[in-house]
Parts: C-alpha cells; structure tokens; sequence
C-alpha cells in the first residue's frame, strides 16, 4: 500500500484544478482513508466520528462531533500521541509537529508557534453538533509526499472552549486515535 503511494500522489497532483470540485465519494476512492473514533474525556459526553481522506490538494478532514455545548466555538487539533487511555486526554501528548518558518502563529499561549496539527476551529450547532469538512495542505496520510505530516497513529484531540491566544488551552474533553481503516 505505502510504496504504491507516491506515484500515486505526484500523477493526482496535475489535476488540482479538478480536485476542488470533487465529492467525498469520490476521495475515497481516490486515496487512503483514515479515521478517528471520538472517546469523551474529562467528564464530557462527546462523541464522534473525524474521517481523514488523502486528495490531492492534501488531507480532506470530515468531522461530525455530538454533545458538545451549544453554539460554541472549540480547538481542534492533531497532537503527537497514538494515546487517548488517560481521563484528561494529555496522554496524547502535546500538538503535532512544530512547524519551521511559523513561530508566533499558534493556537494558544500552550502553543505559541504553529504546529501542523493546528486545524480549524469547529462550531457547534443549537443541537451540540459540529459538522463539517475543511482541507488541509501539509498533511498526508501516509509519509509520502515531501514537505508534508502523516497523521497516521497520532491523535484528534476535542478542546473543551475555542483557540485563544491570551489564554491556555481549554481542557480536552474528547480524543480518537487517528487509525488506518481497513479497505
Ligand atoms: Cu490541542
């Protein structure tokens, strides 16, 4: 499968015109998929499934999250760790990957300098609900392409507010390890 993959990425890379209208369907056929299944932490009921789709503009993130509060802002970030045993989730460790070139642009006073697990914030709905799907450039999921993170065996981690500069980070109250899915 892995050796199969960096042809695989440089041919697909010619068509990133095309790629920006494509459909989920049509990246999972397109490369691997990964997923994450969200665990609750710190007392929280959340829970969640996060999908991971190689394309060719980068790692396609589709999130679908429950029980979160309502109409609320979170982070929502790769750290370094395949581990979601403890109750407070840092067993995951800290984020993902230190970014060279991008200091100063992180989430948090935690993490002051960008790190390549650094994603989007997520909403949630009236419901609790965050639902989405959003593109990352410099991820992949297996290590092929130069220049990007594999996220394979690390971990999705659920902050309990949203990424703050003056503040630490918001305790986590989800985390999923990020696992190859058998195809
Ligand atoms: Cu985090």
């Amino acid at each position: 499968m892995k050796t199969k993959t960096l042809p695989f990425i440089i041919l697909t890379s010619i068509a990133l015109t095309a790629a920006a209208a494509e459909s989920a369907a049509d990246k999972t056929t397109l490369g691997e998929k990964v997923t994450a299944e969200l665990q609750p932490k710190n007392g929280s009921q959340v829970s969640g499934q996060i999908d991971f789709f190689q394309t060719a503009k980068g790692v396609s993130v589709k999130y679908k999250i429950k029980n979160l509060a309502r109409n609320k802002k979170f982070g929502f970030h790769i750290h370094e760790k395949p581990d979601c045993s403890s109750v407070d989730g840092k067993s995951a460790g800290p984020h993902y990957a230190k970014m060279p070139g991008h200091e100063g642009h992180g989430t948090s006073l935690d993490f002051p300098d960008l790190y390549a697990g650094d994603l989007p914030m997520v909403s949630s709905n009236k419901a609790g609900t965050a639902e989405g799907e959003f593109t990352i450039s410099h991820l992949s999921i297996s290590q092929s392409a130069s220049g990007t993170y594999s996220i394979v065996d690390r971990a999705i981690i659920v902050h309990g507010g949203p990424d703050d500069k003056t503040q630490k980070s918001a305790p986590r109250i989800a985390c999923g390890v990020i696992k190859t899915t058998v195809k």
